[in-house]
């Protein structure tokens, strides 16, 4: 008769290979000795501790999917999405820090850059000796890049990039800016700019209520010179970016669901250690309803992620599944942080119990790469085969 183990119905760790849990562990211990002792104050004080970088790259947890050759791990996409589960349980925004780094900035210069500009950046974004970040959205332009109005206009020996980016996550700490712009033809092409190149300014972003430990600004550019070398040479179009963000976006949806597991057992331990009207709360059926919804969601999500990042490592996946996974994590993430806020009581309200910051965290999380709506229109127009957020 085998055993239910009610935090791994589905025993998922048996599906894991040596390896796959040698490097989710390594991630856990990290994530537990090293980030939750800071992640308090570092939230409340909206503090981004840029040595993060380089205590993940000394762990390999940069670039882990990468090759060695360029500073790499060499690892899978299921060990990929492990590791962001255990940062993430620790803080959306330190996921954030470690998947923009490896999937938006190191990613796109492996499979865009000429041999040189890879050989120039890529080591030291995996050792954390350089911070990078991803200019996508604009003010203007965040579901719809697609009418982005940055320009890349051609000169001798390179480019004059000029406009705005918004909301981009790293970038008043950044060494290496990864941005796209549209050329003299009008296509999407990607450059690599460096900080302290003329032109080039970060403004940071305060008073975000989610997502404090991450810090958040614009990449404002005034005609900064890019020099041919610099610029992706043959990607053209929205696949650029689209390459990028469907491995962050796989990242995410196990990411979120970490937040959601911190959050699940926060309120199963907490329920059952208060006691009100002479017994434990987790005595009451309301309150065994809300823990069994979470386990159920938390439990068949992470098998769907497990089940998406198979099909990565074998190249069986396409786009829109990763839609499926990563909205579906963000939106019953958010739910569960929500009811286990509320399961705390007046301690929900207190930052020194975490699942606020979680709960406030996810909305930004629901929100970028993708809004939990836009991947609904994805999904509809992959189903439908018609596209409902265009003409
Ligand atoms: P659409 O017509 O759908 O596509 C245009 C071209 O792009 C290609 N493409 C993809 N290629 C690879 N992977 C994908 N997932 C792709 N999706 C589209 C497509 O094949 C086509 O190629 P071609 O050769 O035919 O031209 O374009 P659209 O303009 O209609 O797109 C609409 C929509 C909704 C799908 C899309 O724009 C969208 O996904 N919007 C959401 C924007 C978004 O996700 N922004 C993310 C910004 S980065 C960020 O948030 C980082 S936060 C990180 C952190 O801190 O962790
Ligand atoms: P909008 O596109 O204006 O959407 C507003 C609302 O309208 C949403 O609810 C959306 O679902 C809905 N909506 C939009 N279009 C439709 C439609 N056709 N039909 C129905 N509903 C629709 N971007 C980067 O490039 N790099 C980063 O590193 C990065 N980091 C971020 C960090 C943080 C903390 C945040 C908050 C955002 C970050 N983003 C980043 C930007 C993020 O990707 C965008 O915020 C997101 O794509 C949504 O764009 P928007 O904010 O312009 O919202």
């Amino acid at each position: 008769h085998a055993s239910f183990h009610w935090d791994d119905p589905l025993l998922l760790e048996q599906q894991l290979s040596v390896e796959e849990r040698m490097v989710r562990d390594s991630a856990a211990a990290y994530a537990r000795d090293r980030l939750a002792p800071r992640v308090t104050l570092a939230f409340r004080n909206e503090q981004t501790d840029a040595a993060i970088f380089r205590e993940m790259g000394g762990l390999g947890l940069l670039g882990a999917t990468l090759p060695e050759e360029y500073g790499g791990a060499g690892l899978n996409y299921v060990s990929y999405g492990l590791i962001a589960r255990e940062i993430e349980r620790i803080d959306s925004g330190y996921r954030s820090m470690m998947s923009v780094q490896s999937s938006l900035v190191m990613l796109p210069i492996f499979e865009f850059a000429n041999l040189a500009t890879k050989q120039k950046y890529l080591p030291q974004l995996a050792s954390g000796a350089l911070i990078g970040c991803f200019g996508l959205t604009e003010p203007d332009h965040g579901s719809d890049p697609g009418s982005m109005v940055t320009r890349a206009r051609k000169v001798d020996g390179g480019y004059r990039i000029s406009g705005s980016k918004m909301w981009i996550t790293n970038s008043p700490i950044a060494d290496v800016f990864v941005v796209w712009a549209k050329d003299d033809e009008g296509a999407i092409r990607g450059f690599v700019l460096e900080k302290g190149w003329q032109g080039l300014s970060t403004p940071v972003i305060h008073g975000k209520v989610g997502l404090r430990t991450s810090i958040t600004g614009e990449i404002v550019m005034d005609q900064v010179f890019c020099p041919e070398e610099n610029a992706f040479p043959d990607v053209r179009g929205l696949k650029g970016p689209f390459t990028c963000l469907n491995a962050a976006r796989y990242g995410i949806a196990w990411g979120a669901l970490g937040a959601a597991e911190f959050c699940w057992h926060a309120a199963r331990g907490y329920t059952m250690d208060r006691q009100q009207f002479g017994r434990p709360l987790a005595a009451n059926q309301l309150v065994q309803v809300k823990l069994v919804n979470m386990q159920t969601e938390i439990t068949m999500a992470l098998q769907g992620c497990l089940r998406l990042g198979r099909m990565k490592d074998e190249g069986s996946a396409s786009v829109e599944i990763t839609s499926i996974m990563k909205r579906n994590s963000c939106g019953k993430a958010l739910d569960i942080a929500r009811v286990a806020r509320d399961m705390l009581g007046g301690n929900g309200i207190s930052d020194e119990f975490g699942v606020i910051r979680h709960l406030v965290n996810l909305e930004v999380v629901n929100t970028y790469e993708g809004t939990h709506d836009v991947h609904a229109l994805i999904l509809g127009r992959a189903q439908t085969g018609i596209a409902a957020f265009a003409n």
